[in-house]
């Protein structure tokens, strides 16, 4: 990344010591199956968010109220066969990148993508590490496949290989889909882990309210074509009829304001902003705005 880029308010990589939370990117595009463009979602959104306040009205809340950081950009270079364990491409690239994770100064983390591959080893780590978490995931898209051209680890799979790693306690709540293959439908009504959320607030309000007053661990992937492309025409498979921003802010905000005694949101990423297929630049705005409802839920208000 630019070395003076970084994203709104946010100190150096240097500063991880005193900061409560921290975003890193994932310019990585290599698994898109349509446009590309999503390397450029960082460095895109860095450069929005210099147009955005830290203060939020609608949260009465600001990035201002705690330290967090900015790590720069992971490496997406894909490993060679033999480099890392994993025998696709897809699957070394996600093996490096989560070595380059557990490498990072342990914080709660939003990562930016990249196409939703990358989203793979935040994801598989924070289900590691707590054995009731919830996924919420935005998306137009299902990505429940078994394979995209032969390859399990590609953007259009990245939820099927999540949910290979999901145990019995493990939900997948699924928001905005709106396209997929017949049997990615199948599979998602036939496993009782996941469900499929209708494309208004208040189911995705109500459950996000649940699970907070139940104190379980949350985890957001943000795909967001799940945004009405006319919100966010900035991505790479845009599908038509989806949520609008208002309502994906006004959900992601509970994360920040829905009273818990649990951990509340653990981490975040959001993918597939690909800043050039928007040259009006709203795309990324509207982007850097969901990511600061993100930093305000991933630290809470100290009560
Ligand atoms: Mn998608």
């Amino acid at each position: 990344m630019n070395t003076t880029t970084r994203f709104l308010g946010a100190g150096p990589a240097t500063d991880a010591g005193q900061a409560r939370a921290a975003l890193v990117g994932v310019p990585y595009d290599g698994a898109v199956t349509y446009r590309s463009g999503a390397s450029e979602g960082p460095d895109g959104l860095r450069l929005a968010s210099d147009s955005i306040e830290t203060y939020c009205p609608k949260l009465d809340r600001s990035l201002d109220e705690f330290g967090y950081v900015d790590f720069g950009d992971l490496v997406v270079d894909v490993p060679e066969p033999g480099a890392i364990a994993g025998a696709t491409p897809g699957e070394r690239l996600v093996r490096s990148l989560r070595k380059q994770l557990d490498a990072l100064p342990v914080l709660p983390l939003v990562a930016i993508g990249g196409d939703h591959l990358v989203a793979y080893p935040f994801v598989e780590r924070a289900l590691e590490q707590h054995p009731n978490l919830q996924i919420i995931h935005v998306d137009a898209h299902m990505d429940l496949r078994a394979a995209w051209d032969g390859e399990p680890y590609n953007h259009a799979t990245v939820l099927g290989r999540l949910r290979d790693r999901m145990g019995p306690d493990h939900r997948l709540h699924q928001w905005g889909i709106r396209s997929g293959e017949r049997t990615e439908y199948q599979l998602a009504a036939d496993d009782p882990r996941i469900e499929l959320l209708g494309a208004s607030l208040e189911p995705m309000a109500a459950r996000v309210r649940e699970l907070l007053a139940a104190d379980l661990p949350i985890y957001v992937t943000l795909d967001v074509d799940g945004i009405d492309p006319a919100d966010i025409p900035g991505t790479g498979t845009p599908e038509p009829d989806g949520l609008r921003f208002g309502v994906v802010e006004a959900a992601l905000g509970l994360l920040a304001s829905a009273p818990t005694k649990g951990p509340g949101l653990i981490g975040a990423d959001v993918v597939e902003l690909a800043p050039a297929i928007d040259p009006t630049g709203r795309s990324q705005v509207a982007v850097a705005r969901l990511v600061r409802t993100l930093l305000l839920g991933l630290v809470r208000a100290s009560a």
